[in-house]
């Protein structure tokens, strides 16, 4: 399967979208620029998986549904990767289903008191098919998009199977003086390509309102987790970037610090940040004749704040945009259609959405849409327009209300901006 397929998605979607609007048909000409999209934005994923579709900017991709493991990108870093030792290495570090295990321990510097840490000295560490029996009745499914905090685009949206974290925790027995819990993976076995993420230890043990757990995930759109996406298992945290989902988990820690002490805050990053709200771009014509309609679409993130509204503008380059909005909030914003949940999704077997998904029901259909922490698609129809040039742009509104992204000015909070894209309009 190849991006192709997502792009057919998407364009299904918004194509059904156009027609209702009365749009398309209308002209031949009208369909010829959608249709061109479409075959220009195949072509390009067909060149190039890995390539970014049309427009660039901001790093959007043409998955905004569930992605194929093997079409994720990837991010992580390791000399070499991990999952690029050979079979027998991997065999004998703990990289494979029938060797891995995993250590759970008090932390030496902070200690938490626990009646029974896992290690392999005792013989106790969790081995996977320890782990495939606390999913026999603990399993939990939900959809999640991984972004990483330092880039704007998804890096791929994934159904995550796995078992709670608090569930491994309860087995060690915890008695007191256990605030948080530190995690790292496999790192070659070299202090300085160590990646640990961290968190409170309330965040582990309850879910908050609506959140499903924080879990030790061994399955990726119903498939075993792969060795490039972390397998054979890794954390995933449902509401947070991507630095906190550990790849190739080797040991937990429970700690009595009170702080986060993640690798990723060494690099100014807000550690704590949630999945941002925001909206952007993915087909867009960069030339239109004046008086022609507009056809635009893409996909936006619905972070921890929820998604009610995807808005777009348009603004002639020739007027100066009002001081003191640096924020567009005097822009000219219309509502873009949010696009219904796809009937058939890609890249999971047989189509089908499995029983007991988070925020979907018995039948397999989202109980509410879009889905918090997944991707949803949008399109629009923007006002006809005399010559000129203009710059798009496109926001979201929240569940309570909020224009989003916010907080808007700090990077290091999760990459989220208001796209502005450059739009010529000829006689
Ligand atoms: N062990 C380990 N886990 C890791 C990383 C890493 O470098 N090593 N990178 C993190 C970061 S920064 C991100 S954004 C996600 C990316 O997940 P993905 O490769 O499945 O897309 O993995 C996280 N988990
Ligand atoms: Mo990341």
């Amino acid at each position: 399967m190849d991006h192709s397929r997502f792009l057919s998605e998407h364009f299904e979607l918004t194509r059904r979208y156009f027609l209702r609007a009365g749009v398309m048909g209308m002209t031949a000409s009208q369909l010829t620029v959608n249709a061109a999209a479409l075959t220009a934005a195949d072509e390009l994923a067909q060149a190039s998986p890995k390539a970014h579709t049309k427009p660039d900017k901001g790093g959007v991709r043409p998955d905004p549904y569930f992605t194929p493991a093997e079409d994720f990108r990837d991010v992580s870093r390791g000399k070499p990767l991990p999952h690029a030792l050979s079979d027998d290495q991997k065999t004998a570090v703990g990289l494979t289903r029938e060797t891995w295990q995993l250590e759970v321990i008090s932390d030496p510097d902070n200690p938490a008191k626990i009646g029974k840490p896992l290690t392999k000295a005792d013989g106790t560490a969790l081995d996977f098919k320890g782990l495939l029996k606390l999913s026999e009745t603990h399993a939990v499914r939900f959809p999640k998009v991984m972004t990483c905090l330092n880039l704007g685009c998804p890096l791929g949206m994934g159904l995550w199977e796995g078992v709670p974290l608090r569930e491994i925790i309860w087995l060690t027995k915890p008695r007191e003086n256990l605030r948080r819990v530190f995690y790292y993976g496999y790192h070659n076995d070299d202090p300085t390509q160590m990646f640990r993420s961290s968190l409170p230890i309330g965040r582990v043990l309850e879910d908050p309102f609506d959140l499903p757990p924080v879990i030790l995930c061994y399955k990726l759109n119903g498939e075993w987790l792969d060795c490039e996406r972390g397998g054979p298992v890794r954390v995933v945290v449902p509401e947070a970037y991507g630095f906190k989902s550990i790849k190739w988990l080797s040991h937990i820690v429970l700690t009595n610090l009170a702080h986060a002490n993640d690798t990723y805050a060494e690099q100014n990053n807000d550690v704590e940040s949630p999945l941002k709200t925001f909206a952007a771009t993915m087909t867009i014509p960069k030339e239109v004749k004046a008086g022609e309609a507009i056809m635009v679409s893409g996909y936006a993130q619905v972070g921890i704040s929820g998604l009610s509204k995807v808005q777009v503008s348009i603004e002639s380059s020739a007027v100066e945009r009002p001081e003191n909005d640096p924020y567009f909030t005097a822009a000219p914003w219309i509502d873009a259609e949010l696009l219904a949940a796809p009937q058939n999704w890609a890249a999971l077997s047989d189509g089908k959405i499995p029983q007991q998904t988070h925020g979907f029901d018995a039948a397999g259909a989202p109980k509410t849409w879009p889905l918090r922490l997944t991707n949803a698609h949008w399109a629009a129809v923007m006002p006809r327009l005399a010559a000129g040039e203009y710059t798009f742009r496109c926001r979201t509104i929240d569940e309570q209300g909020h224009a989003q992204p916010m907080p808007r000015p700090f990077r290091k909070s999760g990459h989220a901006a208001i796209e502005s894209i450059r739009i010529t309009v000829t006689e």
